[in-house]
């Protein structure tokens, strides 16, 4: 049996639709704050797999020998092949790897305790774009998506002596989310932390906490999910509130509002509270700043007083790391903002590692996050509305009990069609349903031919984000202030990018584009003009420094996008970086 499989894998086309289902989704992710974790990150080996052979011949199972005991001739060697440091965007690891964008497989082994009483899950930070798993030569699961974590249970196939298997798929493709073209570098790997989490038999699965959002800011609400349906009391305690309630779940659900008066927590006084939630023989904790966020007319108010979002724009990357950032990095990154003069940043255009926000939290930034509905998504197909809607809905549910996370943005740059509104309207409502507390937003398109604020997406959005680059790419600076008075939004609007490309050192007149002067001249053009509208709330300029591009092949970019108002390595600050700063810190909130 073992030959005859072996064989028949080259003749088999579809090889990849017997790993399409265990498909790891948003129902299957547990809250991890306070748990116990076991790293699983370090040495792993690999191989690069270009045709996926991993898969084809079903390697996890490992067969060495026939079923008469005879030695069979196997294509991979696991614990022979290379280490490599997981996680990591492979692209930064070796200069071979710089442009490899197909399968990796990675594995290891790795010895565990098993206690009957518990259960083990396996989590993994993020894949890009598709992952695969097998633990001790079963297939555990597989999930689609970048940027999102997945979670495995294992119970019951984890043992004394592991092996791991890990195949990722880093392939572009037109029906994925994003699509094949972005602009940005499509980095691969295994690139955020990989743990397993040890939980009781009944566990506590999700939990929400907030401040209610209903102006009074004396009221906290929890919303909590078990494990199993099942009847029972819990307890949480917020110490530094005094609150020590029970908690009635009801067939595993539970929502309970406490009266409390919190410190409300701002950029200016970042004020974290831990809070514990116990039930049976788990418990959970989390620190958690209790602020409210609201859109009232065209103003955006943080804590009932209006706010003007002073912000910049940010992929996640860095020369060294690629996507695999290190926290330091992440931290720099909010300094940074800070240093800009910065209450706000907008985290494009994917979700970024879970600590951004843990550390904006702490040091007090407020944040975007968003999805990759990016461009030209094939907003017609069920199927890739459905990846969408399951990346919005991990997002969501990984970061919603970070105060600084202000707005879902449900995509960016996408043209106006019937079935792009049904799309991107279904996600907005999606991530209302699930969070009743922040507004949703995504980043438009201006209206070209009427050069005015309009698209039909506006109705199921809180705040309007728009993307206009007069002064770059729509050359000529008077369609901005014609922009604006053609424009009555009825909603806050930010303006999430404006920008224009300058290399480092690279000089001339403002009218050479891609030279500091010109880079300098369309910020202060666009201040000018933006500062005295009154209908808009805030502003992320792309970006706060240059990112890595297959797209830009010019002389000046040589792949790089030189929007950044720092180079690609942050040692330098561009003359611009000083005009968005002047113009944060003239500005009174
Ligand atoms: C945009 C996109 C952003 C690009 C930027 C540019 O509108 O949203 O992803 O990188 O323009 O530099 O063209």
């Amino acid at each position: 049996m073992g030959t005859k499989k072996f064989i028949s894998d080259i003749h088999l086309n579809d090889y990849t639709e017997q790993y399409e289902h265990k498909q790891a989704t948003a129902l299957d992710a547990v809250f991890t704050g306070g748990r116990n974790t076991i790293s699983l990150n370090g040495e792993w080996h690999y191989a690069v797999d270009q045709y996926d052979t991993c898969l084809r011949q079903k390697w996890f199972q490992e067969i060495y020998k026939d079923h008469k005991g005879f030695s069979l001739p196997v294509d991979y060697s696991f614990d022979e092949w290379p280490v490599i440091e997981l996680p990591c965007s492979w692209n930064t690891r070796q200069k071979e790897y710089l442009l490899y964008e197909g399968s990796m497989v990675f594995t290891r082994t790795f010895e565990y305790s098993v206690h009957k009483e518990e259960k083990v899950i396996l989590r993994i930070g993020a894949i890009n774009y598709i992952g695969r798993v097998f633990l001790n030569g079963e297939y555990i699961g597989m999930h689609r998506g970048g940027s999102t974590p997945a979670f495995y249970d294992v119970t019951g196939i984890i043992r004394e002596h592991n092996r791991i298997i890990i195949a990722a798929d880093a392939t572009r493709r037109p029906e994925q989310v994003p699509t094949e073209n972005t602009d940005w570098f499509n980095y691969g790997g295994v690139y955020r932390d990989i743990e397993l989490i040890t939980v009781p038999d009944v566990y506590i699965k999700d939990f929400f906490v907030a401040l209610v959002p209903d102006g009074s800011f004396n009221h906290i609400r929890i919303k909590a999910e078990l494990s199993e349906q099942v009847t029972t009391n819990g307890r949480l305690d917020i110490p530094g509130l005094k609150i020590s309630s029970e908690i009635r779940f009801e067939k595993g659900m539970a929502e309970m509002v406490t009266d409390a008066v919190p410190e409300l927590w701002s950029p200016d006084n970042p004020k974290l509270y831990d809070v514990e939630l116990s039930c049976g023989n788990d418990k959970i904790s989390d620190r958690v700043g209790f602020r409210e966020i609201k859109v009232r007319g065209r103003d955006i108010l943080l804590n009932g007083s209006p706010i003007f979002l002073k912000g910049v724009s940010c992929h996640e990357e860095s020369v060294e790391n690629g996507k695999a950032l290190t926290d330091e990095e992440r931290r720099e990154n909010i300094r940074i903002a800070k240093e800009l003069g910065c209450n706000f940043m907008r985290l494009a255009h994917y979700p970024h590692h879970e600590n951004t926000a843990k550390l904006a939290d702490e040091m007090g930034l407020l944040l975007w996050e968003e999805i990759p509905v990016y461009w030209a998504i094939r907003f017609e197909r069920e199927a890739t509305y459905l990846d969408a809607e399951n990346q919005l809905k991990e997002l969501i549910i990984r970061d919603r009990n970070r105060a600084s996370v202000i707005i879902w943005s449900v995509g960016n740059e996408n043209a106006d069609s019937d079935e792009r509104l049904k799309f991107m309207g279904g996600l907005a409502e999606c991530a209302h349903l699930i969070d009743d507390t922040r507004p949703v937003s995504a980043a438009c398109l201006v209206d070209g031919e009427k050069n005015m604020i309009r698209d039909r997406l506006e109705k199921y959005l809180d705040i309007i984000g728009l993307n206009e680059y007069c002064g770059w790419y729509s050359p000529d600076f008077n369609s901005l202030p014609e922009l604006m008075n053609n424009s009555n939004p009825d909603k806050p609007v930010i303006i999430t990018e404006f920008g224009a490309d300058a290399l480092r050192g690279h000089h001339g007149s403002i009218d050479d584009k891609g030279t500091e002067e010109c880079q300098e001249y369309v910020y202060k053009m666009q201040i000018d003009t933006l500062k005295d509208i009154e209908y808009i709330k805030g502003m992320t300029p792309w970006i706060m420094y240059d990112f890595r591009c297959p797209r830009r092949t010019s002389y000046i970019q040589k792949y790089y996008n030189r929007k950044g108002l720092l180079s690609e390595d942050k040692s330098y600050r561009k003359p611009a970086f000083f005009v968005l700063q002047d113009f944060y810190k003239s500005l009174e909130y």
